[in-house]
């Protein structure tokens, strides 16, 4: 396989302006028939190069009359041409059953649905798969009555029928054109939760949710989450729905999380079904934000969508920055913002310090499928952030005023969002468009100086921007810092002699310095308010110093980052030190207690932030400290600190616990941060006294009225209390098995627990009846929580964590090239571990790169690593 380049966009010479596709459904043999209406683009062209992957093509006419002149190859047709003006008319069959990589039409359990994005609709028929050939659709779709008897496409419904020998039809028609990527074609038999919404011009909006027989109830949750969605696009944006129907299905086997096709949202179940019993907080949580995220494509990415491909973060980017804004506005923005941050900072600096790093607007694309990244989506949407953050809501607001304003209806480039952006606010964002060519995590090192007689603060700051595995040449970026200086009690002092005590400073040379006025002596800086760049900051301050930001700083990031980066101190010096695998030294380990400790008993802390702090950073946090993965001493410095705090304060813990409990469940950002603490110090005590605090457990799990207090005990449990684990999981598994994502919640805790025997236990889940390949949810909870977090086995210095999820890739990189290639993702990182590690990992990386027909999508991204 070769990989596409950027630089290489050119125009279609064709276009295909309409399309009139009608399916004629069947497990094994669907016939399509596509009737498309094409018009020269380029003057005497004379090939027609169309899309088309797995397809039997069963007959072509232009214009009516049967066309003989034309070339099969693998990728698709080169029909010879020489009009401006042609009607093609393409029946082809496909096998939907067969369908396991889950792109294109295929089966979910029962029901028919479709997958284009990025380039699936080339699996349904002979196409310009391109998503700068915008088309209106019209679709009709055939099926047995009994066994599908809601037959939906994009746009609206324009007729239907019975047909004799139990068949039954369906035709819509959609009257905005879109790429094929925003196809969709949905068969089945659901429970329908039917709602309306009225727009702010008046417009009534019939809002559709369908969901599998006997789910209805699960649905409400997305449901009321859409309406809010809407009516915030409408208040924030001034964005309307623009078709009179919107529909949501959810379906078992999906890649991803959601897709927007346009009037027909496919979501993966997981980010639909919610009730108290079976839903924790997050996923609540999560349910809101991904029916935000889709229904927000809407506006940008549907209307307004990407010229090719290397340009997805212009709509991926952006709309992530929307749904953000948007849980902001719902939830806890505090602890919205910090988990950002982590998923930044855990997975998207590791992406940038791996084989796979890449700008947000890829340079190089061998399988598109492969590059919807936390790079694209999430420092995309940093990246969105940041201009939010130089421009003000107002700004940013006539920015997007401005771009839909030119671009409605067009499929555009990332350049044109930030000139849009520029033009709106007659600045200049040239120097600013770097962070969408260069790649990498730039580092940030500032120091500061007081003149106490003039009262100026000289902040002096540069940036270092290091090469990648696929640039080698970086220049400076843009970054804007967001700064807040405090004074000795913890207040923000005024600023540039006015009132403002916070200011946002753009670096953007190598190297700066400001000199400003500031009211009184600094004891301490916030310089990343907000995480206001994707960067790495260095500034040197003493404990004491983050101490007081952490007490005062106005903004929870900022808090809560300065409890990291004390930690971090203790951290780095272990692992500087001669025995790191033995974890903190005590000095170490009581100050940092004493720090906690005073966490615990701030009133004034808001209970999700403190919820917070009191935990112990992710194993992947603490892997970013380092370009080096020491196995062994993270893991020694992560379990002595649980323990240390666990037996150090249980008294606290245990008074919290108590002081924590909610009453009947609701979702509510109040009873959120309680369970959440709750939580986190039953963790704490089952690490302090397994034996004592069983029964606690025990008791937690019997009248626990919600998933969330549910899991908290299973998870408590998982690595301090084998035998109640084992105990409670035989009871949930009795209690929960017809529930398929409560189900996949149980292989994910099986997969995730670190004990001895943990590679038999997995081989015996893998025969569990209820584990498929062909099932992504649940080949995720199981190989890939095993692969990502199972850090004791995956990385078992015997490499037989290597060798197990090297078998399972094998296997399941014929059914699905997918998620086979999301969940390779640990090993390409293999030069980061030690030398024992590195052979063993890379040994396995070669047996893949060695297997006959390796898909495109393990090939890009195993290849890339072995360079
Ligand atoms: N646009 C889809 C993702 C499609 C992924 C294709 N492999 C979901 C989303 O970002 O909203
Ligand atoms: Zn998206």
């Amino acid at each position: 396989p070769v990989a596409k380049k950027r630089a290489d966009y050119q125009p279609a010479d064709f276009e295909i302006e309409h399309v009139k596709l009608a399916f004629y459904l069947d497990e094994t043999r669907t016939k399509v028939r596509a009737i498309s209406t094409i018009s020269r683009r380029v003057k005497h062209a004379n090939t027609l190069v169309l899309d088309g992957v797995d397809l039997t093509l069963l007959s072509l006419n232009i214009d009516g009359e049967p066309y003989h002149d034309y070339l099969q190859t693998d990728a698709g047709l080169q029909i010879n041409i020489d009009a401006d003006n042609f009607e093609l008319c393409i029946d082809t069959q496909i096998n939907p059953e067969q369908n396991s990589s889950l792109e294109g039409l295929y089966k979910s359990a029962g029901t028919y649905c479709t997958q284009c994005e990025a380039e699936g609709f080339r699996k349904i028929t002979y196409f310009l798969d391109r998503p700068d050939n915008l088309a209106t659709y019209d679709v009709y779709i055939e099926a047995e009555q009994a066994a599908f008897p809601y037959l939906l496409s994009n746009g609206n419904p324009t007729g239907q029928g019975e047909l004799e020998n139990g068949k039954h039809w369906v035709s819509w028609s959609d009257p905005y054109k879109k790429p094929s990527y925003l196809f969709a074609l949905v068969a089945g038999d659901f429970d329908l939760l039917e709602d309306s919404f009225s727009t702010l011009s008046g417009r009534e909006v019939k809002l559709q949710l369908f969901v599998d027989k006997g789910n209805a109830a699960k649905g409400e949750h997305a449901l009321a989450s859409l309406k809010k969605a809407m009516a915030w696009d409408e208040q924030v944006y001034g964005l309307e729905y623009d078709l009179d129907i919107y529909m949501v299905v959810a379906v078992d086997f999906f890649n991803m999380g959601a897709m927007e096709n346009k009037g027909l949202n496919v979501f993966n179940s997981k980010f639909v079904l919610a009730d108290d019993l079976s839903a924790t907080d997050e996923d609540y949580f999560n349910i809101e934000s991904v029916i935000a995220h889709e229904y927000f494509h809407n506006w940008t990415g549907n209307r307004v969508t990407c010229r090719d491909w290397f340009q997805l973060s212009l709509k991926e980017g952006l709309t992530v920055f929307r749904d953000q804004q948007f849980s902001s506005d719902m939830a806890s923005a505090a602890i919205n913002r910090i988990n950002n941050v982590k998923v930044i900072r855990e997975h998207q600096f590791a992406e940038d310090a791996s084989p796979m790093s890449h700008p947000i607007r890829p340079d190089e694309v061998m399988e598109m499928n492969n590059f919807y990244t936390v790079t694209v989506y999430n420092k995309g949407a940093e990246v969105i952030s940041m201009l939010h953050k130089m421009l003000g809501q107002t700004g940013f607001r006539a920015g997007m005023d401005l771009y839909f304003e030119r671009h409605d209806g067009q499929a555009v480039t990332c350049d044109d969002f930030v000139n849009a952006m520029a033009d709106a606010n007659q600045k200049n964002l040239n120097l600013f468009k770097r962070w969408y060519a260069q790649s990498g995590t730039p580092e940030v090192f500032a120091d500061y100086l007081f003149d106490e007689q003039n009262q100026i603060l000289t902040l002096s700051v540069k940036q270092v921007n290091a090469p990648t595995a696929d640039q080698s040449y970086k220049q400076a970026l843009s970054i804007p810092l967001d700064i807040e200086v405090l004074d000795s009690t913890g207040t923000p002092l005024p600023l540039f002699s006015g009132q403002q005590t916070s200011a946002v400073l753009t670096l953007e040379q190598q190297q700066q310095s400001w000199s400003f006025h500031c009211a009184n002596q600094p004891a301490a800086l916030c310089l990343l308010r907000d995480f206001s760049a994707p960067v790495k900051l260095h500034l040197s301050q003493t404990d004491e110093q983050l101490k007081l930001i952490m007490l005062n700083a106005s903004d929870a990031f900022s808090r809560f980052d300065a409890w990291h980066q004390l930690l971090n101190r203790y951290i780095n010096q272990t692992l500087e030190s001669e025995h790191p695998q033995q974890g903190l030294p005590q000095k170490a380990l009581c100050s940092i207690k004493n720090v906690l400790a005073e966490v615990l008993n701030d009133d004034k802390i808001d209970l999700a932030l403190k919820a917070e702090m009191l935990c112990v950073p992710s194993f992947e946090t603490m892997a970013q400290l380092n370009s080096q993965i020491d196995v062994e001493a993270l893991l020694a410095i992560k379990q002595g600190l649980e323990h240390f705090l666990a037996t150090e304060l249980v008294e606290s813990w245990f008074y919290h616990y108590q002081n924590n409990q909610t009453a009947a469940y609701e979702y509510n950002q109040q009873q959120v941060a309680k369970r959440r603490m709750h939580n986190v110090c039953l963790n704490y005590l089952l690490i302090a006294d397994a034996a004592k605090y069983a029964e606690q457990a025990k008791q937690q799990y019997l009248s626990a009225d919600n998933m969330s207090d549910t899991l908290g005990v299973l998870k408590a449990c998982q690595d301090n209390h084998v035998a109640l684990f084992d105990e409670l999981m035989a009871d949930f598994e009795q209690r929960w098995q017809h529930d398929a994502l409560v189900m996949d919640k149980w292989f994910a805790l099986q997969a995730g627990a670190f004990r001895s025997d943990i590679l038999s236990r997995i081989e015996l889940l893998k025969e569990h009846s209820g584990f498929s390949l062909r099932n992504p949810n649940r080949t995720r909870a199981l190989i890939g929580t095993f692969a990502f977090y199972n850090t004791q086995a995956m990385h078992h210095i015997d490499g037989s964590g290597y060798k197990w999820l090297t078998e399972q890739l094998i296997l399941l990189d014929k059914i699905n090239p997918q998620v086979a290639a999301r969940i390779v993702t640990p090993m390409l990182q293999f030069k980061r571990y030690d030398a024992i590690r590195q052979p063993l990992i890379k040994h396995q990386l070669m047996r893949l790169a060695n297997q006959p027909d390796l898909s495109t999508d393990l090939y890009e991204k195993v290849s890339k690593a072995l360079n």
